[in-house]
């Protein structure tokens, strides 16, 4: 979620809608021994009509059968969950700083948190740090070929710092983050399905000045927004396009023609008041082929180092479908065929048929021929997933509802049918913002589990003081009912997740001795004539001092080094051992050095050794019975000495 204002005016009972009523019925139910908690799972086996629960229960030993590529928000890190156990399974630093790892602080990582910095980035970060400490991941998405997931790399978002960076799932581990010129953050982030990713697709939400550089300040009519595509496979921007509105989220179709991106504020407002001052917002159409075209033809300004195409309203580049007042998420089915743009402000959902945007750009029809549905759902629609029977999820953010709604029967109610397209309405705990089904972002949606991700938890866990965690709850689609089947805490913000069969990603165990995340390191050791698999030894050049050391449980190669107070030091940790799980680390007492090396990996840190004295250092993964003596001493030599 991106503002609170569909809050505006309601109360909180009004807000909590009919959970509420639950909550109530909690409190008398304690009072008859029974918890809140007990008569909502009564209310859901209810609702489940009786029949058995999807099972959540993954015995010890057992795996999943899912991966949840989960973002953390304004934790700024992609998070790994097993469905259905809903266990944690791993945290890949990407934009936050992560201590147990060294992201952040390793030269490996800063490489990747560093190398795109244009000149004046790198000067304003210069005395912050070398890179932004904090960031915003929304929306984590993962490659595909042929309209399914590929299993190369996931591709992320930062809303605060407008970067977009990608995760190799062959390691998990952040591989290339890029700034967008140009673009005031990147908000909605998703990827070209077909033929291949290809373009990541990114919105830029608000608007600024073009440059912005000063010369222009208080004058909102000057600013613009940006819609920009990345090419996946370089990490360098393809196009960019500037359009009217503000872009909130954006999905593509599956024939590789068109991309489409909800547009709030077509007002060009800065106030909450002039932002949504008009009924109507737009859905903004991007036409692939023809951007494609402007770009090899010459028909755009070159800005940032990139080229920069006129999409606002008129341009033959895209279209603007009149939508009602600030929709939100927009959703491909995985029929191939339809895409719905959730109403926020408006209790509706609006259905385009993909197939009707060639006559649209070819001017044969009008923008809302493109509509074949609008049902009217719940209060707040957010966000919509997909079982690839036919079926609909959209999240009622107010009515803190899943509303499950037949995309047929909302196409014939349309066309004047007496039908109710609304199969049923489940009450989850508390708000919901993105909700995904098992697959169902990809043509291969099966329809077994969908994840609510809610903002509230309220009263569903331990009070753990006035900041809560919020509520993922997992919810069994696979009968004809919805019935939720577990809550599970996460710490700030899961705004969006991605659900992926384990059969699509295959992680190594171990590093390849010629992975390209560590190649500087190989590259410096054989300038210095180190082995690093088997020298363990100490190289000064002039001020700076290069050490090698392998790990092994449990020992490092050198028991200690020396090094002159004041000198530039690189430390390079080989760990030599190729044993699955058997990670070592590398922490040095009092100098703030931390960094993780796992196996067969090659980690290096660079400091300045600027406090004199003994420094222990000490393996921080407990690795063998005698890990606790997995250690040495760095030895500083004061000034003078
Ligand atoms: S947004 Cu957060 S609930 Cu950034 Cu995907 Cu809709
Ligand atoms: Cu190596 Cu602990």
């Amino acid at each position: 979620m991106t503002s609170k204002k569909e809050t505006k005016g309601l109360t909180r009972r009004d807000m909590l809608g009919q959970t509420s009523v639950i909550a109530a019925a909690g409190v008398t139910g304690i009072a008859g021994g029974i918890g809140a908690s007990e008569l909502v799972s009564r209310a859901n086996a209810q609702a489940a009509g009786g029949a058995a629960h999807g099972n959540i229960n993954v015995a010890p030993g057992d795996l999943d059968e899912y991966y949840v590529f989960f973002s953390s928000g304004q934790c700024g890190e992609l998070r790994i969950v097993g469905l259905p156990s809903m266990r944690e399974l791993m945290r890949v630093p990407v934009f936050n700083r992560c201590s147990a790892t060294g992201w952040g602080q390793t030269n490996e990582s800063l490489k990747v948190l560093t190398e795109h910095l244009t000149p004046e980035s790198r000067e304003f970060l210069k005395n912050r740090g070398g890179t932004y400490m904090n960031g915003d991941l929304h929306h984590p998405h993962i490659s595909f070929t042929d309209g399914t997931y590929d299993g190369r790399y996931a591709f992320m978002n930062d809303k605060a710092n407008t970067r977009v960076a990608r995760v190799r799932l062959d390691v998990m581990k952040c591989d290339k983050i890029i700034q967008l010129p140009n673009q005031h953050t990147v908000h909605g982030l998703r990827v070209q399905k077909y033929p291949r990713t290809g373009y990541v697709f990114c919105n830029g939400e608000d608007g600024v000045p073009l440059p912005n550089d000063g010369k222009v300040l208080n004058s909102p009519k000057d600013y613009y927004s940006i819609f920009t595509a990345v090419d996946g496979d370089t990490m360098k921007v393809a196009w960019q396009v500037i359009v009217d509105g503000n872009l909130d989220n954006v999905d593509a179709d599956y024939q590789g023609k068109y991309a489409f991106s909800t547009c709030y504020n077509s007002e060009g407002g800065v106030t909450l008041a002039e932002m949504t001052a008009k009924e109507q917002d737009w859905l903004t159409v991007f036409n692939i082929k023809r951007i494609e075209e402007a770009v090899k033809k010459g028909d755009f300004k070159e800005m940032g180092g990139v080229p920069v195409i006129d999409g606002r309203k008129g341009s033959p580049y895209t279209r603007y479908i009149p939508v009602s007042n600030g929709p939100h998420g927009i959703n491909t089915a995985p029929d191939g065929i339809h895409i719905i743009a959730n109403g926020k402000l408006s209790p509706t959902c609006t259905v385009f048929d993909v197939r009707k945007f060639d006559d649209l750009f070819d001017d044969k029809i009008k923008p809302r021929d493109t509509v074949v549905a609008e049902p009217e759902l719940g209060l707040g629609p957010l966000h919509t997933a997909y079982d690839g029977k036919g079926n609909c999820y959209t999240t009622l953010f107010i009515d803190s509802q899943i509303c499950k709604w037949n995309l047929d029967l909302a196409k014939r109610a349309y066309a004047g049918e007496k039908v109710n397209p609304i199969i049923q309405k489940l009450d989850v705990q508390y708000q919901p913002g993105h909700n995904h089904t098992s697959m169902g972002q990809t043509k291969e949606a099966d329809g077994k589990w969908l994840i609510s991700l809610n903002k509230f938890s309220k009263d569903r866990f331990l009070n753990v003081g006035p900041l809560k965690p919020e509520n993922d709850q997992l919810i069994d689609i696979s009968g004809d009912k919805m019935a939720i089947v577990h809550d599970g805490p996460s710490f700030a913000e899961p705004h969006d997740a991605t659900i992926v069969h384990r059969s699509k990603i295959n992680p190594v165990s171990i590093w390849n001795r010629a992975d390209p995340m560590f190649e500087d390191a190989v590259k410096q050791a054989k300038a210095d004539g180190v082995d690093l698999e088997n020298d363990s030894k100490v190289i000064r050049d002039g001020k700076k001092v290069r050490v090698y050391m392998t790990s092994t449980a449990p020992t490092f190669g050198l028991t200690d080094f020396q090094v002159k107070q004041g000198d530039e030091v690189t430390v390079y940790v080989t760990n030599i051992d190729a044993v699955e799980d058997l990670t070592h680390g590398f922490t040095i007492v009092n100098y703030g050095v931390a960094m993780e090396v796992a196996p067969q990996a090659t980690a290096s840190v660079t400091f300045t050794a600027d406090l004199a004295g003994v420094h222990w250092y000490y393996c921080q993964w407990f690795c063998h019975a005698m890990h606790m003596e997995m250690k040495g001493r760095m030895l500083v030599e004061p000034h003078g000495a």
